[in-house]
């Protein structure tokens, strides 16, 4: 099998990363994107969407456990949950590892991304397999403006704000989400580099402000997106998302009680975002 780098073009990103020595895998354009599956000699398997890097199996769990289980943790007893994107099944896997969980609905666009990492990546399917996980191919937005039932969590698994997946980022629809949540719901998504993107992740900030009583933000290290230091923003009428009152379960990869506590921004550095950008 011929090897060759791989250069990212990602839009947002004001570097460039190359991946040496990658083998290409797959590569298709859906019907909404293109698709493309490369292995690499310390990342392994990586799904590629539009020429940037969703998620490479070396470091997923990093992603997926940060996105799902401080949400998770926060809130007393998760029984119906909403993943919207996340196609990979990432995200629902973690989900499942939640005792006391009763459905996850997977509100995916592009079913061609849920085929094609079935197909690459064994170790994110296993949510698929779960008879409490039903997919719906639809637009997250439509999804959340006629919900089927109310959800204890929504969690966004996106792209990145270009594109169709620009308007799970504003105000408008994280009111629509807000209704979608029970009364003690509460909401994630992926937002960014706090490095690279910390003028939209204070618009981000802001308009959860607007419609959420808690909206706060913690971040992550991840060393396959540009910009590294990855941001996933929060909303809640009612939980505080910084005090975990459930146990994690044993068997996280990296997530635990003292994680959760340490991801959070200091108070100083959330009121900058609040006030519209980071001095730095
Ligand atoms: N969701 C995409 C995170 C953002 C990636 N952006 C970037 N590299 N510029 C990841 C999907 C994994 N379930």
């Amino acid at each position: 099998m011929s090897r060759y780098d791989f250069i990212e073009h990602d839009p947002f990103a004001p570097i460039v990363y190359t991946y040496k020595n990658t083998a290409l895998l797959h590569k298709e354009t859906s019907g909404y994107q293109d698709i493309e599956v490369r292995q690499h000699p310390y990342f392994g398997r990586m799904l590629i969407l539009n020429d940037v890097v969703q998620l490479t199996e070396r470091d997923e769990f990093f992603y997926h456990e940060m996105l799902v289980h401080p949400i998770l943790h926060a809130h007393p007893d998760p029984k119906h949950v909403l993943v919207i994107g996340g196609g990979d099944g990432g995200s629902v896997r973690e989900v499942l590892r939640h005792k006391g969980i009763e459905s996850v609905t997977l509100a995916e666009i592009d079913p061609r991304v849920v085929a094609v990492t079935k197909e690459y990546f064994p170790t994110l399917r296993s949510g698929f397999e779960d008879p409490r996980t039903d997919v719906v191919y639809v637009d997250g937005i439509k999804h959340v403006q006629a919900p089927p039932k109310s959800y204890d969590a929504i969690i966004v698994d996106s792209t990145d704000p270009v594109g169709p997946a620009e308007n799970l980022f504003t105000a408008s629809f994280f009111k629509a989400a807000d209704k979608a949540l029970t009364a003690n719901g509460i909401f994630v998504t992926q937002s960014e580099s706090l490095m690279f993107h910390s003028g939209f992740v204070s618009e981000v900030h802001n308009r959860l402000k607007s419609v959420f009583k808690f909206a706060d933000c913690y971040t992550q290290a991840l060393a396959t997106y540009a910009g590294n230091w990855w941001t996933f923003s929060v909303g809640s009428r009612v939980l505080n998302p910084r005090v975990p009152i459930r146990k994690p379960r044993l068997g996280n990869r990296y997530y635990s009680a003292e994680v959760h506590r340490k991801a959070f921004l200091a108070r100083a550095i959330l009121k900058q975002l609040a006030n519209g950008s980071i001095e730095w």
